[in-house]
């Protein structure tokens, strides 16, 4: 979209807010307090008119949830959710054969065993913090989105054309993947997942409490084929990463370079450190046969000491936490968390920190006093930066040359404006603020707490998310948007980066497994069968719907079989999605037009079961319903 096309609608629609504003404001004897007319238009932006869209696509972690969720922006309406590493009820994810193949088979084989012992085929919950987009030349592409789980030590990949999840891995040897961003420059290229959490390194038991020998593991993995490329063994733990817009370097920030095992050995030192990757040098360690290969992966010694030239340790105050790229494409902001400092390093002075031995600290190029809490930094497209305060619940803005002005002795205070928000801020993030293409609009502040600011439900409160106007000298709040657990990071893209499908293309690889086994049954999904094929106990149901009918009214299987249904939705119209729940079974899917998806379970509950249509398709949905006979054993 043009901005002259924005600016105009903007105008129309801020002279109309504005009118109304003042409305409102004089009744209510506010009127002293009239919002000028920039305060006036930011809210009106944020008010979309009904049918009208977005600008930005917000792509949002759900922390604990395991979700993904898309967020319109400014309208921060919740556009939709991506099952990743959660289950979900309405779209069977967990449940269908399709999505069970995601969620299982990029698991380790011990994963797979210890997960059997306890009755599962994968895992249940996820934790997933950061979710970020696929790179080509220093912004977004809109082919994948990249996430972590840091409770299940996964790496997952969604497809932005479909929004869905396609590929989940575990990753060997880390221990709980926290930061995650792919690479920037050329173009993803790696994913780069760090281990945040200390293990042995073989961690299968012989090693216990002998944190001595524990060790943290820098994961590089092939955002293209999802296979891992190399990993790191680096001193003490690893938070947040990000990378240079360079393809040179990876940074992640270390809050346990003391390798402590409680609170209080893990804060003990005032100066922890980042490390710096440098990406060339570690390939070409691989190429010679530098490495040690643990799990099916190559794996670098880049510890302090190791004497090589895959890492470097600049030392930061005090358990820094994130790290985060400038637009300007030279200066990596490092957040000192227990320090109220950012360090700012500038990525020209690193390569003396390899080829010169250089002190790390000569990168640093400034370190502003900010407040209390610093623990994420986002980006204008005017050379300023928004770092979030979580102790003082605010988000400072401040001016990037300014703060190394000051660094070098200058008499200037970079700080230009703070805001209050409600309350501690984790992350934040500005539109196409982790890209090239900054350009300075919204800022959304991402709070652990909403505490007064919703109607009461309860001990357990929402998180808050809040909407911030950037686009003048000061900031301002202009909507409050309340969030269910968690929502630690997101990134705000431009909505010509992504273009979705309305519907699915029949020729998908999602149902490859359905669509050979189809072949092999001598079935066209497309057709579906009178009849369910058996094989043993094994019987396959195909069957198509177009609303408001399955193909099949009826079907009979055997108690005891096991039972799997092909569901291929031949509709091709926008929106109109069906699904099979069976009724009693524990069995529902999502059937998106064009789709094919399958579920299968034992049928060990004799009797009439009806199957129906769980997705409002037609004015006769009530009626999309059909019926299994299970004969009962001996009959
Ligand atoms: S990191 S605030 Cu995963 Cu900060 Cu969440
Ligand atoms: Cu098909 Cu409801």
């Amino acid at each position: 979209m043009s901005d002259h096309d924005n600016n105009l609608s903007v105008t129309r629609r801020g002279l109309l807010g504005a009118t109304a504003t003042g409305a409102v404001l004089a009744s209510t004897g506010l009127g002293a307090t009239l919002m000028t007319a920039r305060e006036a238009s930011a809210a009106a932006k944020v008010n979309l008119e009904p049918g009208e869209l977005d600008e930005y696509y917000g792509f949002w972690s759900s922390g604990q949830t395991g979700e993904l969720r898309i967020l319109g922006i400014p309208s921060m309406r919740e556009l939709m959710r991506v099952p990743v590493f959660n289950r979900c009820s309405a779209t069977g994810w967990g449940q269908t054969n399709e999505s069970l193949k995601v969620l299982t088979e990029g698991l380790l084989p011990e994963t797979k065993q210890f997960l059997a012992s306890n009755g599962k085929k994968t895992y249940d919950n996820g934790d997933l913090h950061h979710p970020h987009m696929s790179f080509t030349d220093g912004t977004y592409d809109g082919r994948y989105l990249f996430m972590n789980d840091k409770a299940n030590t996964r790496v997952a990949r969604v497809r932005c054309d479909v929004m869905k999840c396609d590929k989940i891995i575990e990753i060997p040897n880390a221990h709980d993947i926290h930061g995650l961003r792919p690479q920037k420059y050329p173009r993803t290229g790696y994913v780069f997942a760090n281990g945040e959490h200390e293990a042995p390194l073989v961690n299968d038991g012989q090693i216990l409490d002998d944190p001595s020998q524990y060790v943290n593991i820098f994961t590089a993995i092939d955002g293209d084929s999802m296979e891992i490329a190399w990993q790191v063994i680096v001193s003490g733990n690893l938070d947040n990463t990000d990378c240079d817009y360079q393809g040179k370097y990876a940074f992640s920030t270390s809050y346990n370079s003391e390798m402590g095992m409680n609170l209080a050995e893990m804060t003990e030192n005032e100066l922890d450190h980042v490390v710096v990757f440098n990406l060339k040098e570690i390939e070409a360690g691989i190429a010679a046969g530098d490495y040690q290969e643990l799990n099916g992966v190559k794996v670098v010694d880049g510890r302090k000491g190791a004497g090589n030239n895959y890492t470097r340790y600049i030392p930061i105050p005090n358990s820094p936490h994130g790290v985060n790229a400038a637009p300007d494409k030279r200066h990596i902001m490092i957040n000192g968390k227990l320090s109220p400092t950012v360090s700012v390093i500038d990525v020209e002075k690193v390569d003396a920190l390899f080829a010169d031995n250089a002190d790390p600290r000569s990168a640093i190029v400034a370190e502003p006093q900010l407040g209390l809490g610093p623990l994420h930094t986002a980006f204008d497209n005017k050379g300023n930066a928004y770092t979030t305060l979580f102790l003082d619940s605010q988000v400072v803005k401040w001016n990037i040359a300014k703060a190394i002005e000051a660094y070098a002795g200058a008499d200037v205070d970079p700080i230009l404006d703070k805001v209050d928000v409600q309350y501690q801020p984790g992350h934040n993030s500005t539109s196409m603020g982790e890209t090239a293409e900054a350009d300075g609009k919204w800022l959304i502040s991402m709070n652990k707490f909403s505490k007064d600011r919703f109607l009461n439900v309860g001990p357990l409160k929402p998180e808050n998310e809040q909407l911030i106007d950037i686009s003048g000298d000061k900031m301002k709040v202009v909507h409050d948007g309340p969030t269910f657990a968690e929502p630690h990071d997101s990134i705000i893209v431009h909505r010509s980066k992504v273009n979705p499908v309305n519907v699915w293309d029949r020729n998908d690889p999602m149902w490859e497994d359905a669509r050979q086994q189809a072949a092999a049954d001598g079935v066209d999904l497309e057709e579906g069968a009178e009849e369910p094929i058996r094989d043993g106990n094994k019987v396959r149901v195909y069957m198509t719907s177009v609303a408001p009918t399955f193909s099949l009214e009826k079907f009979t299987v055997k108690q005891g079989d096991e039972v799997t249904i092909y569901v291929t939705n031949l509709d091709d119209v926008d929106d109109v999605t069906h699904g099979l729940c069976m009724a009693n079974f524990g069995i529902a899917m999502e059937v998106a037009p064009q789709a094919t998806a399958s579920v299968t379970f034992i049928a060990d509950r004799p009797g009439v079961h009806w199957f129906y249509c769980q997705w409002f398709c037609h004015a006769l949905h009530m009626e999309m319903r059909g019926r299994m006979f299970v004969e009962p054993r001996g009959a």
